[in-house]
């Protein structure tokens, strides 16, 4: 039962000082400086901030907790951060402190009174804290009753399907390899992560057309590319250092194609804070060449289009625009594939799509004449129910030009939490592949579950109706960051016992099971010592290189605990003879294990100083390990938009002062949005039509099969979008997304394509 007046909601806000600027023409200069030294000063004092951000992302210091870009290999510059890299390492390295004495102040249902950016400017949660079941308060606990608590409840369940494990992406290698062994030894799959939410429909998408779920390009290969498509993405905002590679591509001559609904300002123009003419916002580079303004999901219609007008291109020019002998080579289904874009009809891409034929044949002139191809894209494209269709319309595409196995070339899901690619391949899985539960078993002498667990949406469905009774999360928010807010909401209530490791306080710590543990953390920007010896922990970036990260500052509290040492004492409570566990607290110990249970890993310890790729057989053989040994053309229909006429397709995205559930501020500078985030971007001519005027207010029903969803007060802002299409932020409008309506496939929630009508109110 949920706790009563406890909101799973953050406020309405109360919309004062709302300005509506002009939208700034460059991303990065000075302003971009300014932002991240105000923010880092704000929150760490000016000498620790300089101290640390001076050690992100360098060969001695440790990984961004913000984004999993990759670091350059060889020059690195001494400030390899940016903007909002260095808002995430203030937010976490803050010098704010959530005390117990803060939890005898504050009643649970009062924090929940306060908005999601307030309880994240708390500061960190610095002792173990407990929630008895019908508490209004948290309670300091000690380490050990907390482990007592939790391990008496998973000695209770019937059975291990009774739990389950959540994973939120910036878990290090060794905690999440730990992680996956204590759910599997306990005898359970159920193992959701962030990824169900994210990447998921790249993964899976990825795996049955080249096999292997992951990208193909390294950051060198944005050097030597003649094309870059930019597809369902806003780099400018989450992934600001791939606006560097974007740069120097661009200076190269490289023509950049931007596919997106919005047109961003970090995709447009690019100053490099860290160039003199960049610092002073003179030498903006372009970006984008060409900037094609799809519809919301309109992303297949508008491939198949460029794919029909690159048939009849290549036959205007001797068929030399299409790579024949790759296809004949390389790949399979490539006849059928042709005679279903052939079929296809320019009236139905141009409606679909929103794009008109011309300036699909202007997109095509660039791609069908690309040597070295990339396609890059992240949300845009995962979050709809047809993702995966999207995902493999993309690798169309490559397929044509032949843009596999060689430089300068390939596909690039851009990946979002800075280790959600690294928790993936030490078997943060709820389905994980036979072989590697069969190496696990053979590692740790244990006999490892073989039915599928809960992923994410599955997850929250067995909470409701009971099945889970203890929710473990490793990071993360998982009521903020989920859909249908208020059905997980009653999920999570329905646990016995729900635990959180966790940095700062967020949302999840207030809509709990009947009990509730907080077990506060060590950070990225932290050392980690360990029987008084320094340990470091590693992660893999997007383009899968394996590499240390290991934090500088003295920790928060002496109270905090290593999220490895957490789990490692968590096994050594439940297991105490399945392994010598304390052995453990010497990290080589667990990379040892890893070595021996995944393959790619050799010499993990050694190698790990310096960074190592892991295998890629496609990008580095050209090989793809599909069901058939070849690449595969596969065919998709075009989503019919069904909408009504006065219904709108919406997409909830970032904007730019948060990072997923964590709030840095209320503003939204690249589309010059500021002080408010309760907004509905919308077309003019929609908003004449409905007499909606500027910053008017509306509520917003979501419409899925037969069920509604409400939320209640956005204002309306005026923004340059496609008409029936609009946008909100996430975690905001997560109550409006369906449970039910996501991926086909991946089951990742489709909250990039939500119907929805609008009602005014004054
Ligand atoms: N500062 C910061 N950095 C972050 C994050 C953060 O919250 N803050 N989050 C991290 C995480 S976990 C992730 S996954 C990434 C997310 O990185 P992004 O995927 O860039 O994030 P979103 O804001 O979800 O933006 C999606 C983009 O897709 C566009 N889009 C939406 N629907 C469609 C569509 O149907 N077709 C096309 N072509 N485009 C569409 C939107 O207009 C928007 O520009 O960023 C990571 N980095
Ligand atoms: N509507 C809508 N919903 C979305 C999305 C969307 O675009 N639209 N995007 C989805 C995506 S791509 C993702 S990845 C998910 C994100 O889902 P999550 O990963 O679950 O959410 P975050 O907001 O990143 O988690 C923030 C919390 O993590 C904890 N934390 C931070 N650092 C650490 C650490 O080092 N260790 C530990 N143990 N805890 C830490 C802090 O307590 C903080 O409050 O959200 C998804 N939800
Ligand atoms: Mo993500």
């Amino acid at each position: 039962m949920k706790r009563k007046n406890v909101e799973a909601e953050t406020p309405i806000e109360d919309f004062k000082d709302v300005k509506i600027k002009k939208i700034p023409s460059v991303a990065g200069g000075s302003k971009a400086v300014l932002s991240s030294t105000q923010h880092a000063w704000k929150e760490m004092g000016a000498g620790r901030a300089i101290k640390t951000l001076m050690k992100v992302n360098q060969k001695n210091g440790f990984d961004c907790p913000g984004c999993a870009w990759p670091d350059p290999e060889d020059k690195r510059s001494a400030a390899e951060f940016c903007e909002n890299g260095a808002k995430a390492v203030a937010e976490e390295a803050t010098l704010k402190r959530v005390t117990p004495k803060f939890f005898q102040k504050w009643t649970i249902e009062k924090m929940s009174q306060q908005s999601d950016y307030w309880l994240g400017k708390q500061g960190r949660i610095i002792h173990p804290m407990y929630l008895a079941a019908g508490a209004d308060y948290y309670e300091q606990i000690s380490w050990n009753d907390a482990f007592e608590k939790i391990a008496s409840k998973l000695h209770n369940l019937e059975n291990a399907n009774e739990a389950a494990f959540y994973t939120s992406g910036r878990t290090s290698n060794e905690a999440a390899f730990l992680l996956q062994l204590f759910a599997r030894i306990l005898g359970t799959n159920n193992l959701p992560d962030c990824s169900n939410m994210c990447h998921e429909s790249s993964g899976m998408g990825l795996k049955q057309v080249i096999g292997i779920g992951k990208g193909t390009v390294t950051l060198e290969d944005f050097s030597h590319a003649d094309c870059i498509v930019v597809v369902g993405q806003n780099p400018g905002t989450n992934h600001p250092r791939m606006l560097t590679a974007l740069q120097k591509a661009a200076r190269g001559g490289c023509q950049i194609i931007t596919i997106n609904p919005l047109s961003e300002v970090g995709n447009n123009r690019f100053a490099h804070p860290q160039e003199v003419g960049g610092l002073a916002g003179v030498s903006a580079t372009p970006l984008t060449s060409l900037f094609l303004q799809v519809k919301i999901n309109g992303d297949v219609a508008l491939f198949k289009g460029i794919l029909k007008a690159w048939f009849a291109l290549d036959k205007q020019n001797n068929n030399e625009l299409i790579a024949y002998d790759f296809i004949e080579k390389y790949t399979k289904g490539f006849d059928e594939f042709r005679s279903d874009i052939d079929s296809e009809s320019w009236d139905t891409i141009v409606k679909e799509s929103g794009i008109s034929q011309e300036k699909i044949e202007q997109a095509t002139e660039i791609i069908a004449r690309a040597k070295k191809m990339i396609c890059c894209w992240a949300m845009g494209l995962t979050q709809h129910k047809n993702a995966i269709a999207n995902i493999q319309q993309v690798v169309n595409l490559l397929l044509m030009g032949g843009h596999f196995g060689r430089e300068g070339a390939g596909a690039c899901p851009v990946r979002g939490h800075s280790n959600v690619q690294g928790d993936r391949t030490v078997g943060i899985t709820s389905n994980p592949a036979p072989k590697f539960l069969d190496n696990l078993t053979k590692v740790f002498n244990f006999s490892s579950p073989q039915e599928k667990g809960y992923d994410t949406v599955d997850a929250i469905e067995a909470m409701h109706a009971k099945k889970i009774k203890l929710f473990f999360s490793m990071g993360g928010n998982f009521l903020s960051a989920t859909p249908d807010t208020n059905y997980t909401a009653t999920a999570l209530s329905n646990c016995e016992l729900t635990v959180h490791v966790s940095t700062k306080l967020n949302r999840a710590h207030l809509v709990t099971g009947k009990e509730s543990i907080i077990l506060p953390c060590l950070g990225r920007t932290e050392q980690d010592k360990q029987n008084d010896k320094l340990q470091f922990c590693s992660v893999e970036n997007s383009m899968g290189i394996v590499h240390k990260t290991q934090g500088l500052l003295t920790p928060a509290s002496k109270f905090l605990r290593s999220e490895v040492w957490i789990m490692t004492s968590l096994a050594q409570k439940m297991f105490p003879d399945k392994f010598d566990w304390a052995t453990m607290n010497n990290y080589n110990t667990i990379r040892d294990c890893i070595e021996k249970t995944i393959p790619g890993f050799d010499e993990y310890n050694k190698r790990v100083h310096q960074g190592f790729y892991l295998p890629n057989p496609v990008r580095d053989k050209c090989n793809f390990a599909t069901t058939s040994g070849k690449a595969h053309f596969t065919i998709h229909p075009v989503p019919k938009s069904s909408l009504q006429q006065d219904q709108f397709l919406m997409m909830t995205i970032r904007s730019h002062d948060q990072y997923n559930t964590t709030i840095y501020g209320l503003s939204d500078r690249y589309r010059g949005i500021h002080n408010v985030r309760r907004v509905i971007l919308m077309n003019k001519k929609d908003m004449q039509k409905m007499d909606l005027s500027q910053k008017a207010f509306v509520n917003i029903t979501s419409h899925f099969e037969n069920e509604k969803r409400v939320a209640l007060k956005f204002m309306v802002i005026e923004y340059n979008i496609p008409e029936q299409c609009v946008a909100t932020y996430f975690p905001e409008a997560n109550v409006l997304v369906p449970l039910h309506h996501k991926a086909d496939g991946s089951n990742t929630p489709a909250s990039k394509s939500i119907v929805v009508t609008l009602e005014r109110i004054e």
